[in-house]
């Protein structure tokens, strides 16, 4: 990852970099997948883009490309560990619940969900 594509302080970022361990569930040149340290799920990964964004508007605005990657990685991950059934989140916003503004989509499988 160049010194382009990330934000100083940005936790997500030094994930993606390898300087804070993680929990690799897949990556390939623009995404990075990890599994969440507070599992709200069976399987609960995050996906980020290696380049960082805000938000997922943001992220719509300068890379479809990358957001729709995102989903197909999402898709890949249900089908391994739950016939293709998750619910993909993505927090936008303090209020909403977005706690940490590198844009990431969280991935929910591996059971039945709740309601
Ligand atoms: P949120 O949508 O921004 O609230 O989600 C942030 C998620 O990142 C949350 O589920 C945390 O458990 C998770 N997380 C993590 O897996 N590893 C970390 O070092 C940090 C947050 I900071």
């Amino acid at each position: 990852m160049s010194d382009d594509d990330r934000q100083e302080g940005c936790i997500f970022c030094r994930i993606v970099a390898g300087e804070v361990p993680s929990e690799k569930v897949y990556e390939d040149e623009t995404v990075y997948a990890f599994k969440d340290a507070n599992p709200k799920a069976a399987v609960h990964v995050l996906i980020v883009p290696r380049h960082h964004y805000a938000s997922v508007s943001e992220l719509a605005k300068a890379d479809p490309n990358t957001l729709a990657h995102i989903v197909q990685v999402a898709q890949q991950i249900a089908d391994q560990d739950f016939h293709g059934a998750y619910r993909l989140i993505f927090n936008t916003g303090e209020d909403a619940g977005q706690s940490v503004f590198h844009v990431h989509a969280h991935v929910l499988t591996g059971q039945v969900l709740p309601e």
